[in-house]
């Protein structure tokens, strides 16, 4: 087993790894930007080393800065959590080939993944359903129209390196493609080094539902189950839930054997999310694999009753992860509100300096959070100012506990989202279902 390990990240994820590590005994190294020597994550690590200037591209993703760090207190493994370097496969590979273990996938499952398109093709090769769209990069606006007229609109134009739902155009007439098509290559090259673009059948309504894995690396995968996150606005996840509410037992198989049996074909190493949309019909098609421990994995670990970065950990390290997987639907349901520094009704990021806060607690309620008094809240680095998790035996239950837990959240100096999660979970669609991709906007015209 590991003696010690960086943490390659800050914010709340650093301190959610540490404290595993220290559940485990095993000695964490945190890594700070010169602005943030303050930070909770340094205080809570054992370690801490200095990595540079304020500038995420001068610190948090400097891969020689990390490496160093690592080289100098001698670490044997690094996790870089989720975000910054996390599905970055040359910092992965950077790792190992600096002798560090790297506590995720392969360096080349995280490119081959990361590539929208080889991961739409591996998905058809296993038998997995794909949203109907292009077989590769469309290399111009004709070869789009030729597809449209074969799906029909609308569509949806993506980066073959975005992901998470960046670098997305919507296209709903023949009219506004072109111009889409453009903005898209455009956009895609600035974000991502590459404008390849594929295209998919918008599907609408339908749900997003990701399922949890663990690979081996030998082709033996465990499954935690899977996660709701509809609740999406500009593709950054707002509400997230386990297990997907709403979904009958043989559609939920469906959907963990189709997750299984990707990440057991690729040989898939340590802890993955499968992503899929759901049509109004329980059609599931996959969307994209995700290779790195996700902002909403407390929500599994509650309804598993498992400790997610601690399996990482064991698995990174050879060892028995200690998790075995779900095989009947959970008697646990767990809901996950991100509070956000932004207003909570035009959504407008709400940076400044945190002068007070309370989180809540108490029964079935759980917060992640790094935010100290006085921190500065910078929309450089991101708004999420902590994840409230609620649960209970059913899904009114985890509401009512969410409820109970946001009324008593307070931060001044900043805005924050509360408003708009106590309206969404006042909204008779949320509580009562159907969840759709269109959630936020219905609350925000109800
Ligand atoms: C889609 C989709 C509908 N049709 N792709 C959003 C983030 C990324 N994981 C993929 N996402 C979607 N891809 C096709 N072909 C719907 C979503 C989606 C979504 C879209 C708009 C507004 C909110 C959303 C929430 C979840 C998923």
């Amino acid at each position: 087993m590991f003696e010690k390990v960086l943490i390659a990240n800050r914010g709340e994820i650093a301190v959610r790894i540490i404290r595993s590590l220290r559940d485990m005994g095993i000695t964490s190294v945190a890594v700070y930007a010169v602005n943030e020597k303050n930070a909770l994550h340094v205080a809570l690590a054992d370690e801490a080393v200095c990595i540079g200037p304020e500038p995420l591209s001068e610190s948090y993703l400097k891969v020689p800065n990390i490496l160093s760090a690592a080289e100098i207190t001698g670490a044997d493994a690094v996790h870089p959590g989720y975000g910054l370097l996390a599905e970055n496969p040359d910092f992965a590979e950077a790792c190992i080939q600096s002798g560090f273990v790297f506590i995720g996938p392969q360096p080349e499952i995280i490119a081959s993944l990361g590539d929208k398109i080889k991961a739409r093709h591996v998905a058809k090769k296993v038998g997995v359903p794909v949203v109907p769209g292009s077989e590769g990069p469309v290399k111009d606006e004709r070869e789009v129209r030729n597809i449209a007229d074969e799906l029909g609109y609308p569509l949806i134009l993506k980066a073959a390196h975005g992901g998470g739902g960046r670098g997305m155009k919507l296209v709903t007439s023949p009219g506004s493609l072109s111009s889409a098509f453009q903005l898209a290559q455009v956009e895609a090259e600035a974000a991502f080094g590459s404008g390849e673009i594929f295209v998919e059948k918008y599907f609408e309504p339908a749900r997003h539902i990701e399922v949890q894995v663990f690979g081996d690396g030998k082709g033996g995968v465990i499954c935690l189950g899977d996660r709701d996150c509809s609740v999406q606005r500009r593709n950054q996840k707002i509400v997230e839930e386990a297990p997907a509410p709403f979904l009958s037992w043989e559609v939920r198989k469906r959907i963990w054997n189709d997750a299984v049996k990707l990440a057991a074909h690729l040989k898939y190493l340590n802890a993955g999310t499968v992503e899929f949309l759901v049509d109004e019909e329980g059609n599931h098609y996959f969307l994209e694999m995700n290779t790195r421990i996700q902002v909403e994995h407390p929500v599994t670990e509650i309804i598993t009753g498992t400790d997610i970065v601690k399996a990482q950990v064991l698995i990174a390290a050879n060892e028995d992860p200690g998790i075995s997987s779900l095989d009947e639907p959970p008697n646990v349901h767990a809901l996950e509100c991100r509070i956000n520094a932004e207003d909570p009704y035009s959504f407008a990021p709400s940076p400044g300096v945190v002068e007070d806060f309370h989180f809540p607690g108490g029964p079935y309620v759980r917060v992640d959070t790094a935010l100290l008094r006085n921190q500065m809240v910078s929309p450089v680095y991101d708004p999420l100012l902590a994840k409230v998790i609620t649960w209970g035996e059913n899904r009114e239950q985890a509401i009512e506990r969410m409820k109970r837990a946001l009324a008593e959240t307070r931060v001044s100096g900043v805005k924050i989202n509360v408003p708009f999660l106590l309206k969404l979970l006042e909204f008779q669609d949320f509580v009562r279902g159907p969840l759709s991709t269109r959630m936020v906007e219905k609350v925000l015209v109800s």
